[in-house]
């Protein structure tokens, strides 16, 4: 079960092979050393049966348990889909001088992009058991088990230094993102139901944020195909320089050119107008700039070098999303004040979230596998000190239903990495 990533590889940028579908490579070994050759050929050697070479072929396993390290040994992780970049940036494909830029940072064990792609094939891996296990019937605290198992198994989760990016988002039907459940949830994944999975995976603070959504039944197959389409064209027109107000123009464009027809209705796709993709920074799921889905006249631009979320969401309802629910998504404030904590157990609480998620963001069974309970009345402290802020479930109205697709790009400086594609999306 190991995904392959479609990229338009160079010959010398194969990535090293992981192990696929197990034939032997029939390297033949000739036993014992050759006898010496007669002038006329007579003592010929005798061609002994060749015996194929036993290679350990490492293949991930069903449930994904086999830490990625152990499938690419030499530390290289598959490259991501390259799109080059267009109109006047279209020379850094070609540029000796970008080129050079992107070896620098390959050495460099802060820049290499080996810590991301390594991310994303975990990603990838998980991804491909989630969708073909989860299935209706089952309750989101199980589909939440079997995401986390999984990523924490493939990436090595190892403290701060490689684990889950974020929260599994699991939220459901007009609910849009930031739900996942809290331990006593009882809510069971049902046929009708529109999931979004929104998976988070870290190594060294790199977070690759890619998300997708299931249905199972084909009410709102048109839904998902205009959100997916609405991504791609963000993927795609995202580039250095590029201004994120005009970036969200083109998004719009594609979520509105679908309908879609539920029970003989016909519903336009309408982009949710407070959500947004957004930058990501190490150890920081939101880098401070937004990619809103709605034509808007920020001038923000996009600059090399920089890791970006690029995701939509689209509704057949409002179009725009409230805070409703009970908060499951947390994460301590990047720049927090530093105010001095009367309740000691607030302050108990802090050093437990300093040590177990520093700023990446974490939810309540986190906390409770951390170690912690009956946490919630300093938890509340904290947030209403401003220390950690809370991400409440958002929401379109009842009814609606709303849908996610979601890539991590890096803006690298010859070329445009989408690193979290896969053959699935
Ligand atoms: O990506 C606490 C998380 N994010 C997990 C992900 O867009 C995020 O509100 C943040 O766990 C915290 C949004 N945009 C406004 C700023 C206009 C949402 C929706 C997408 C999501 C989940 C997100 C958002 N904001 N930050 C990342
Ligand atoms: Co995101």
């Amino acid at each position: 079960m190991i995904a392959t990533v479609p990229t338009e590889k160079k010959p010398d940028e194969v990535p090293p092979a992981a192990a696929v579908d197990g034939e032997e490579d029939e390297e033949m070994e000739e036993e014992g050393a050759p006898e010496a050759q007669g002038a006329g050929g007579e003592g010929k050697k005798k061609k002994k049966k060749k015996k194929p070479k036993k290679k350990s072929k490492l293949e991930q396993t069903e449930p994904p348990t086999i830490g990625l390290t152990k499938l690419f040994p030499d530390g290289n992780f598959p490259e991501g889909e390259l799109q080059e970049y267009k109109d006047d940036n279209s020379y850094r494909t070609t540029s000796e001088e970008k080129r050079y830029d992107e070896r620098m940072a390959m050495e460099d064990p802060e820049v290499t992009y080996n810590n991301i792609r390594r991310a994303a094939e975990v990603h990838r891996q998980v991804r491909k058991y989630a969708r073909k296990t989860i299935r209706p019937g089952m309750r989101m605290l199980e589909i939440a088990d079997l995401i986390e198992n999984g990523v924490r198994n493939l990436v090595e989760e190892n403290g701060l230094e490689s684990g889950i990016g974020f929260p599994t988002g699991l939220s459901l039907n007009h609910c849009a993102a930031h739900y996942s459940p809290n331990s006593g949830d009882t809510i069971v994944l049902g046929e009708k139901d529109v999931l979004k999975v929104d998976i988070g995976v870290h190594v060294k603070g790199r977070i690759c944020d890619s998300a997708f959504t299931l249905t199972f039944d084909p009410t709102y197959e048109k839904l998902l195909e205009a959100v997916k389409a609405a991504t791609d064209t963000g993927v795609r027109e995202a580039g250095i320089d590029v201004r994120l107000g005009e970036l969200a123009g083109y998004i719009q464009e594609t979520m509105e050119s679908y309908e879609v027809e539920v029970n003989g209705k016909v519903l336009p796709v309408k982009p949710i107008e407070n959500l947004s993709g957004h930058t990501i920074a190490p150890y920081q799921i939101h880098g401070g700039k937004s990619v809103l889905l709605v034509k808007n006249d920020d001038p923000t631009k996009m600059e090399e070098g920089e890791y970006f979320a690029i995701e939509t969401f689209g509704s057949t309802g409002r179009g725009k999303v409230i805070e409703q629910g009970e908060v499951s998504h947390y994460a301590r404030k990047v720049d927090a004040p530093h105010v001095p904590l009367r309740l000691t157990s607030a302050k108990a609480l802090l050093k437990s979230i300093n040590k177990n998620f520093g700023t990446l963001p974490w939810c309540r069974r986190y906390l409770e596998r951390a170690g912690e309970s009956k946490y919630l009345l300093a938890l509340n402290h904290l947030v209403s000190q401003g220390i950690v802020q809370d991400y409440p479930p958002l929401c379109d109205v009842r009814g609606s239903m709303t849908a996610q697709f979601e890539h991590t790009i890096l803006l690298r400086p010859t070329r445009k990495e989408v690193v979290s594609r896969g053959d699935d999306y």
